[in-house]
Protein backbone atom coordinates (compact mmCIF):
# COMPACT_ATOMS: atom_id res chain seq x y z
CA UNK A 1 0.00 0.00 0.00
CA UNK A 2 0.96 3.07 -0.38
CA UNK A 3 0.13 7.03 0.07
CA UNK A 4 0.03 9.38 -2.84
CA UNK A 5 0.76 13.15 -3.15
CA UNK A 6 -0.13 15.56 -5.91
CA UNK A 7 -0.14 19.69 -6.09
CA UNK A 8 -0.66 22.27 -8.60
CA UNK A 9 -2.93 20.65 -11.20
CA UNK A 10 -4.99 23.94 -11.60
CA UNK A 11 -7.54 22.51 -12.91
CA UNK A 12 -9.97 24.47 -15.52
CA UNK A 13 -12.75 24.12 -18.31
CA UNK A 14 -10.00 25.69 -20.44
CA UNK A 15 -7.80 22.54 -20.18
CA UNK A 16 -9.80 19.76 -20.70
CA UNK A 17 -6.93 17.30 -21.05
CA UNK A 18 -5.75 17.73 -17.64
CA UNK A 19 -9.11 17.30 -16.42
CA UNK A 20 -9.35 13.74 -18.06
CA UNK A 21 -5.78 12.79 -16.83
CA UNK A 22 -7.28 13.85 -13.20
CA UNK A 23 -10.19 11.50 -13.90
CA UNK A 24 -8.10 8.58 -15.27
CA UNK A 25 -5.37 8.78 -12.13
CA UNK A 26 -8.32 8.85 -10.12
CA UNK A 27 -9.92 5.74 -11.68
CA UNK A 28 -6.46 3.77 -12.10
CA UNK A 29 -4.10 5.00 -9.53
CA UNK A 30 -6.24 5.56 -6.27
CA UNK A 31 -7.75 2.00 -5.98
CA UNK A 32 -5.38 0.35 -3.52
CA UNK A 33 -3.71 3.50 -1.30
CA UNK A 34 -3.84 4.27 2.18
CA UNK A 35 -4.72 7.91 1.15
CA UNK A 36 -4.38 10.94 -1.40
CA UNK A 37 -3.17 14.45 -0.34
CA UNK A 38 -3.79 17.05 -2.63
CA UNK A 39 -1.23 20.09 -1.86
CA UNK A 40 -2.55 22.88 -3.16
CA UNK A 41 -3.81 24.75 -6.47
CA UNK A 42 -6.44 21.57 -7.23
CA UNK A 43 -8.30 24.32 -9.38
CA UNK A 44 -7.31 27.13 -11.42
CA UNK A 45 -9.37 29.52 -9.04
CA UNK A 46 -11.98 28.76 -6.68
CA UNK A 47 -14.14 32.05 -6.10
CA UNK A 48 -16.32 30.36 -3.45
CA UNK A 49 -17.93 26.73 -2.62
CA UNK A 50 -21.52 28.51 -3.89
CA UNK A 51 -20.29 28.53 -7.59
CA UNK A 52 -21.54 25.71 -8.92
CA UNK A 53 -21.45 24.79 -12.84
CA UNK A 54 -20.74 21.40 -14.69
CA UNK A 55 -16.91 21.55 -14.61
CA UNK A 56 -16.67 21.60 -10.81
CA UNK A 57 -19.87 19.42 -10.28
CA UNK A 58 -17.66 16.88 -12.39
CA UNK A 59 -14.35 17.43 -10.28
CA UNK A 60 -16.61 16.97 -6.97
CA UNK A 61 -17.85 13.60 -8.50
CA UNK A 62 -14.17 12.42 -9.02
CA UNK A 63 -13.20 13.36 -5.45
CA UNK A 64 -16.16 11.75 -3.91
CA UNK A 65 -15.59 8.60 -5.98
CA UNK A 66 -12.19 8.36 -4.29
CA UNK A 67 -13.17 9.09 -0.65
CA UNK A 68 -16.56 6.87 -0.87
CA UNK A 69 -14.60 4.15 -1.64
CA UNK A 70 -13.34 4.37 1.63
CA UNK A 71 -9.63 6.65 0.84
CA UNK A 72 -8.84 9.29 2.73
CA UNK A 73 -8.87 12.44 0.62
CA UNK A 74 -6.76 15.16 2.13
CA UNK A 75 -6.47 18.30 0.44
CA UNK A 76 -5.08 21.57 1.57
CA UNK A 77 -5.51 24.89 0.01
CA UNK A 78 -2.80 26.60 -2.68
CA UNK A 79 -2.84 30.33 -3.55
CA UNK A 80 -5.08 29.40 -6.47
CA UNK A 81 -8.01 27.96 -4.18
CA UNK A 82 -7.58 29.21 -0.59
CA UNK A 83 -11.43 29.53 -0.93
CA UNK A 84 -12.27 26.10 -0.61
CA UNK A 85 -14.80 25.66 2.04
CA UNK A 86 -16.34 23.21 4.80
CA UNK A 87 -19.14 22.56 1.83
CA UNK A 88 -16.68 21.70 -0.30
CA UNK A 89 -15.10 19.09 2.10
CA UNK A 90 -18.45 18.03 3.07
CA UNK A 91 -19.55 17.61 -0.89
CA UNK A 92 -16.30 15.52 -1.39
CA UNK A 93 -15.61 13.45 1.09
CA UNK A 94 -12.00 15.50 1.69
CA UNK A 95 -10.82 16.87 4.56
CA UNK A 96 -9.28 20.12 5.04
CA UNK A 97 -5.81 20.14 6.20
CA UNK A 98 -3.88 23.17 7.53
CA UNK A 99 -0.84 24.58 5.97
CA UNK A 100 1.64 23.46 7.47
CA UNK A 101 0.58 20.13 8.53
CA UNK A 102 2.87 17.25 10.01
CA UNK A 103 1.67 13.59 9.20
CA UNK A 104 2.85 10.25 10.46
CA UNK A 105 4.34 8.62 7.09
CA UNK A 106 5.40 5.20 7.29
CA UNK A 107 7.37 5.88 10.82
CA UNK A 108 8.91 9.76 9.40
CA UNK A 109 7.17 12.55 10.79
CA UNK A 110 6.54 14.68 7.53
CA UNK A 111 6.05 18.26 6.35
CA UNK A 112 2.89 18.79 4.34
CA UNK A 113 3.01 22.37 2.74
CA UNK A 114 1.50 24.09 -0.42
CA UNK A 115 5.19 25.85 -0.21
CA UNK A 116 4.52 29.38 -0.98
CA UNK A 117 4.65 30.55 2.63
CA UNK A 118 8.57 29.18 1.97
CA UNK A 119 9.19 31.97 -1.05
CA UNK A 120 10.37 34.57 1.67
CA UNK A 121 12.15 36.69 -1.08
CA UNK A 122 9.00 37.23 -2.28
CA UNK A 123 8.09 39.88 -0.49
CA UNK A 124 5.31 41.41 -2.40
CA UNK A 125 3.37 38.13 -2.72
CA UNK A 126 3.52 37.32 0.89
CA UNK A 127 1.79 40.78 1.53
CA UNK A 128 -0.63 40.29 -1.22
CA UNK A 129 -1.02 36.52 0.80
CA UNK A 130 -1.84 38.07 4.37
CA UNK A 131 -4.51 40.12 2.49
CA UNK A 132 -6.31 37.17 0.80
CA UNK A 133 -5.88 34.70 3.87
CA UNK A 134 -7.38 37.51 6.06
CA UNK A 135 -11.09 35.68 7.61
CA UNK A 136 -12.60 39.34 7.00
CA UNK A 137 -11.21 40.15 3.55
CA UNK A 138 -12.53 36.55 2.45
CA UNK A 139 -16.12 37.06 3.95
CA UNK A 140 -16.28 40.44 1.92
CA UNK A 141 -15.33 38.98 -0.88
CA UNK A 142 -17.62 35.96 -0.67
CA UNK A 143 -20.69 38.23 -0.12
CA UNK A 144 -19.91 40.07 -3.70
CA UNK A 145 -22.18 38.46 -6.25
CA UNK A 146 -20.66 35.56 -8.29
CA UNK A 147 -20.14 37.85 -11.66
CA UNK A 148 -18.41 40.37 -9.62
CA UNK A 149 -16.17 37.50 -8.19
CA UNK A 150 -15.23 35.93 -11.59
CA UNK A 151 -14.33 39.83 -12.55
CA UNK A 152 -11.90 40.16 -9.40
CA UNK A 153 -10.35 36.81 -9.76
CA UNK A 154 -9.80 37.61 -13.16
CA UNK A 155 -8.23 41.10 -12.20
CA UNK A 156 -6.38 38.89 -9.90
CA UNK A 157 -4.79 36.78 -12.63
CA UNK A 158 -4.08 39.28 -14.75
CA UNK A 159 -2.07 41.36 -12.32
CA UNK A 160 -0.32 38.17 -11.03
CA UNK A 161 0.84 37.31 -15.03
CA UNK A 162 2.01 40.82 -15.43
CA UNK A 163 4.06 40.75 -11.84
CA UNK A 164 5.65 37.29 -11.85
CA UNK A 165 7.24 37.94 -15.54
CA UNK A 166 9.28 40.85 -13.79
CA UNK A 167 10.23 38.32 -10.97
CA UNK A 168 12.98 36.68 -11.22
CA UNK A 169 13.25 32.70 -10.96
CA UNK A 170 15.73 33.27 -7.46
CA UNK A 171 12.98 35.27 -6.06
CA UNK A 172 10.10 32.59 -6.81
CA UNK A 173 11.50 29.64 -5.43
CA UNK A 174 11.88 28.82 -1.91
CA UNK A 175 13.81 30.52 0.65
CA UNK A 176 16.84 28.18 2.09
CA UNK A 177 16.82 29.84 5.27
CA UNK A 178 13.46 29.05 5.56
CA UNK A 179 13.25 25.70 4.54
CA UNK A 180 15.55 24.75 7.31
CA UNK A 181 13.70 27.19 9.62
CA UNK A 182 10.52 25.61 9.46
CA UNK A 183 11.92 21.46 9.41
CA UNK A 184 13.32 23.05 12.96
CA UNK A 185 10.91 24.58 14.23
CA UNK A 186 8.39 21.66 13.25
CA UNK A 187 11.62 19.12 14.31
CA UNK A 188 11.09 17.37 10.73
CA UNK A 189 13.77 15.23 8.61
CA UNK A 190 11.30 15.01 5.81
CA UNK A 191 9.31 18.23 3.87
CA UNK A 192 7.13 17.35 0.74
CA UNK A 193 5.68 20.75 -0.87
CA UNK A 194 4.47 22.01 -4.31
CA UNK A 195 4.05 25.75 -5.66
CA UNK A 196 7.45 26.28 -6.90
CA UNK A 197 6.76 24.23 -10.28
CA UNK A 198 10.42 22.79 -9.78
CA UNK A 199 9.60 19.16 -9.44
CA UNK A 200 12.67 17.30 -7.04
CA UNK A 201 14.04 15.51 -4.38
CA UNK A 202 16.55 17.67 -2.13
CA UNK A 203 19.16 16.42 0.20
CA UNK A 204 19.62 18.80 2.90
CA UNK A 205 21.04 18.74 6.28
CA UNK A 206 18.54 20.01 8.67
CA UNK A 207 18.22 19.67 12.47
CA UNK A 208 21.75 18.86 12.08
CA UNK A 209 20.97 15.56 10.19
CA UNK A 210 20.39 14.32 7.00
CA UNK A 211 16.83 15.70 5.20
CA UNK A 212 14.78 15.30 2.72
CA UNK A 213 12.67 18.28 0.68
CA UNK A 214 10.42 16.81 -2.38
CA UNK A 215 8.99 19.26 -4.63
CA UNK A 216 5.77 18.22 -6.25
CA UNK A 217 5.57 19.34 -10.06
CA UNK A 218 2.83 20.95 -11.66
CA UNK A 219 0.38 19.25 -14.32
CA UNK A 220 0.61 20.59 -17.98
CA UNK A 221 2.27 18.32 -20.68
CA UNK A 222 3.30 15.98 -17.90
CA UNK A 223 1.17 14.85 -14.40
CA UNK A 224 3.58 14.57 -11.70
CA UNK A 225 2.60 12.46 -8.28
CA UNK A 226 4.71 11.23 -5.21
CA UNK A 227 4.22 7.58 -4.31
CA UNK A 228 5.10 6.44 -0.92
CA UNK A 229 5.24 3.52 0.79
CA UNK A 230 6.98 1.72 3.97
CA UNK A 231 10.09 0.57 1.34
CA UNK A 232 10.01 3.50 -1.33
CA UNK A 233 9.73 7.12 -2.20
CA UNK A 234 9.04 7.87 -6.02
CA UNK A 235 8.76 10.67 -7.53
CA UNK A 236 7.26 10.00 -10.53
CA UNK A 237 5.60 11.62 -14.14
CA UNK A 238 3.53 10.77 -16.85
CA UNK A 239 2.69 12.03 -20.23
CA UNK A 240 -0.79 13.63 -20.60
CA UNK A 241 -1.89 14.09 -24.39
O1 LIG B 1 -0.50 32.18 -9.24
P1 LIG B 1 0.76 32.46 -9.98
O2 LIG B 1 1.57 31.26 -10.25
O3 LIG B 1 0.53 33.31 -11.20
O4 LIG B 1 1.65 33.40 -9.05
C1 LIG B 1 1.74 33.18 -7.66
C2 LIG B 1 1.48 34.51 -6.97
N1 LIG B 1 0.21 35.07 -7.40
C3 LIG B 1 -0.92 34.78 -6.78
C4 LIG B 1 -2.17 35.46 -7.27
C5 LIG B 1 -3.06 34.46 -7.93
O5 LIG B 1 -2.53 34.05 -9.19
C6 LIG B 1 -4.42 35.13 -8.16
C7 LIG B 1 -5.43 34.10 -8.53
C8 LIG B 1 -6.46 34.03 -7.50
C9 LIG B 1 -7.63 33.16 -7.99
C10 LIG B 1 -8.65 32.98 -6.91
C11 LIG B 1 -9.08 34.26 -6.36
C12 LIG B 1 -10.28 34.16 -5.57
C13 LIG B 1 -10.51 35.43 -4.81
C14 LIG B 1 -11.23 36.46 -5.57
C15 LIG B 1 -12.64 36.12 -5.86
C16 LIG B 1 -13.52 36.03 -4.69
O6 LIG B 1 -1.00 33.96 -5.86
C17 LIG B 1 2.58 35.48 -7.33
C18 LIG B 1 3.91 34.85 -6.93
C19 LIG B 1 4.08 33.51 -7.66
O7 LIG B 1 2.99 32.66 -7.32
C20 LIG B 1 5.38 32.80 -7.31
O8 LIG B 1 5.37 32.43 -5.95
O9 LIG B 1 4.96 35.75 -7.28
O10 LIG B 1 2.40 36.64 -6.54
C21 LIG B 1 1.97 37.79 -7.16
O11 LIG B 1 2.01 37.93 -8.37
C22 LIG B 1 1.51 38.88 -6.22
C23 LIG B 1 2.00 40.26 -6.64
O12 LIG B 1 3.38 40.35 -6.53
C24 LIG B 1 1.33 41.31 -5.80
C25 LIG B 1 -0.09 41.49 -6.21
C26 LIG B 1 -0.73 42.68 -5.56
C27 LIG B 1 -2.15 42.71 -6.01
C28 LIG B 1 -2.97 43.70 -5.29
C29 LIG B 1 -4.33 43.69 -5.91
C30 LIG B 1 -5.35 44.23 -5.00
C31 LIG B 1 -6.69 44.06 -5.63
C32 LIG B 1 -7.68 43.57 -4.63
C33 LIG B 1 -8.98 43.23 -5.29
C34 LIG B 1 -9.98 42.74 -4.33
MN1 LIG C 1 0.72 27.71 -5.90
Amino acid sequence: MATLFISDLHLEPQKPAIVQAFVQFATEKTQHIDALYILGDFFEAWIGDDFENAFADALKNTLKSISSRGVPVFFMHGNRDFLIGELFAEQTGCTLLPDPTIIDLYGTPTLLMHGDTLCTDDIAYQQFRTMVRNPNWQQELLSKSIAERLAIAQNLRDISKEKTSEKTAEIMDVNPDEVLRVMEQYQVQRLIHGHTHRPATHQLIANGLPAQRTVLGDWGSDGWYLKVSKAQTDLLDFVIA
